[in-house]
């Protein structure tokens, strides 16, 4: 009879169908599981078992009113995953697939990815099946309050710090601070990605996209190879995916490619500077499509993959977006490096297919982590209240993407020429929350 595992059949009684979810902690524990079987305390502590449970999720209804007069309701949430390495921290998101599962796979990874920058920072994350796509601007403020209404009852600075993730950028959160604002009476870091003249930090807006690029540089240096010259196929057209294309540029590499929900756009002598700014208005400021943009070619209903060769590829876009067929067409487009600025943006088949393939992977949680160690640095400005420069942020951006690179190899060698960064990092994080709940006694 095949040994039982000692977590899967709970993952399965109490988290039953939740598929994502499934899919992140089966990833983690993968790497993970030499560690804790060495530890006598972690089994004592039933650490697998404590870290597959939420410390709670909070669901709510938002009810709102449409431009018609009609009440909409939709559905909202937060999973406060783990505050045993500080105040619960994660994104919210607003779209149609929004459900439980999303938000605990992205609770659970944020939980690891926050422990790898090194900042007092626990994991959570939120948000709702709100679909901000055809909404006017009046129906975005007024579910932005509505969700809000809910919400603050249980964030503040020492408890829960939300911030934006897909479908929430500086226009939500600015609605939700505002809100938070009224009904508490409070001026407090409560929510982070604020603008920058209203207690925002400098640099926040393009952190995740310039700290992939950062590890990224990182990544290519601990090979022997440099950004410069190198062609690039970018997914997602978004905060991530538009601010990684930046610094791509800015560090003379060829972005061949961005994409959104509609299609690619692809530049096949890559993309410039001036047609990067109006990309960033159309999708980030006028909420458009890329389909309307007149430069470069655009394939309706293709991915980056289906279209170019490349040396790098960047997915920013969303969970499970390259599946096993779409990691082939990578292989054989000849990818060396692949960084994820989304959260999860491969399944474990093509996770499993690029890495037994010789393909550096660098994952989310250590690559994208940029967005949520800038957040940590605004909630270390407003605790202060002193704002810091861009050039300061910035400088402690590329140290801590400096680190986060470091921490994920600590605990391993490289296999092949190469470093396996998916083990390393969950191993780091892993032992940095067990030794926490461990230190606990019981929490
Ligand atoms: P945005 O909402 O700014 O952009 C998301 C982009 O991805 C858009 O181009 C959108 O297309 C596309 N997209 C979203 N969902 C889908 C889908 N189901 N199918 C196809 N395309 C899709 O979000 P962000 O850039 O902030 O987030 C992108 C990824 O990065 C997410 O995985 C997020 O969790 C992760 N992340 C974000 C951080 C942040 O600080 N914002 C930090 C770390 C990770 P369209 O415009 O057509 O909808
Ligand atoms: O996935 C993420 O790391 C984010 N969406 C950013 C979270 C944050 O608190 O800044």
């Amino acid at each position: 009879m095949a040994k039982k595992s000692v977590y899967k059949d709970t993952l399965e009684k109490n988290h039953p169908g939740d598929e994502e979810f499934h899919q992140a902690v089966h990833e983690v524990y993968e790497d993970i599981m030499p560690t804790y079987k060495r530890s006598s305390a972690y089994k004592t502590s039933s650490i697998l078992t404590q870290l597959m449970e939420p410390d709670r999720i909070l669901r709510f209804r938002v009810s709102w009113q449409d431009d018609k007069g009609s009440i909409q309701v939709n559905r909202g949430w937060r999973v406060q995953y783990s505050n045993a390495l500080g105040a619960y921290k994660g994104g919210l998101r607003f779209h149609p697939t929004v459900n439980e599962s999303i938000l605990k796979f992205l609770g659970f990874e944020q939980c690891f990815k926050n422990a790898l920058t090194g900042l007092p920072m626990g994991g959570a994350k939120g948000g709702s099946d709100f679909d901000p796509k055809e909404k006017s601007e009046a129906e975005i403020l007024r579910f932005c309050q509505a969700f809000m209404s809910e919400l603050y009852r249980y964030i503040g600075p020492h408890i829960d710090v939300p911030a934006g993730d897909i479908n929430v950028g500086a226009r939500e959160i600015g609605y939700m601070q505002g809100h938070y604002l009224k009904l508490t009476n409070r001026w407090e870091g409560a929510l982070t990605g604020k603008g920058e003249t209203w207690g925002g930090s400098a640099g926040r807006i393009e952190a995740t996209g310039y700290g992939l690029i950062y590890f990224l540089q990182n990544m290519l240096e601990a090979h022997d190879g440099k950004l410069s010259e190198k062609k690039i196929l970018i997914s997602g057209a978004g905060n991530v995916a538009l601010h990684a294309a930046e610094k791509c540029l800015a560090e003379d590499a060829t972005v061949l490619t961005v994409s959104d929900s509609g299609g690619t756009l692809y530049f096949k002598d890559g993309l410039d500077e001036t047609t990067l700014k109006k990309i960033k208005k159309i999708k980030l400021e006028e909420y458009g499509a890329l389909k309307d943009v007149k430069e470069g070619s655009y394939k309706k209903g293709k991915s980056p993959w289906d279209i170019a060769d490349a040396d790098i590829a960047l997915p920013c876009a969303t969970q499970n977006e390259i599946d096993k067929d779409a990691a082939k067409k990578l292989v054989n487009r000849g990818i060396s490096f692949l960084a994820e600025g989304a959260n999860m943006p491969l399944t474990a088949d093509a996770q499993q297919h690029i890495i037994s393939k010789g393909i550096i992977y660098g994952p989310g949680k250590a690559s994208n982590a940029g967005g949520v160690a800038v957040s940590g640095l605004e909630r270390t400005q407003n605790a202060s209240m002193a704002p810091w420069t861009r050039e300061e942020v910035d400088e402690k951006l590329r140290s801590i993407m400096a680190d986060i690179h470091d921490r994920s190899v600590e605990h391993i060698r490289r296999s092949d020429g190469i470093y396996h960064y998916r083990k390393g990092a969950n191993i780091y994080a892993f032992t940095k929350l067990a030794d926490a709940l461990v230190a606990y006694g019981i929490k």
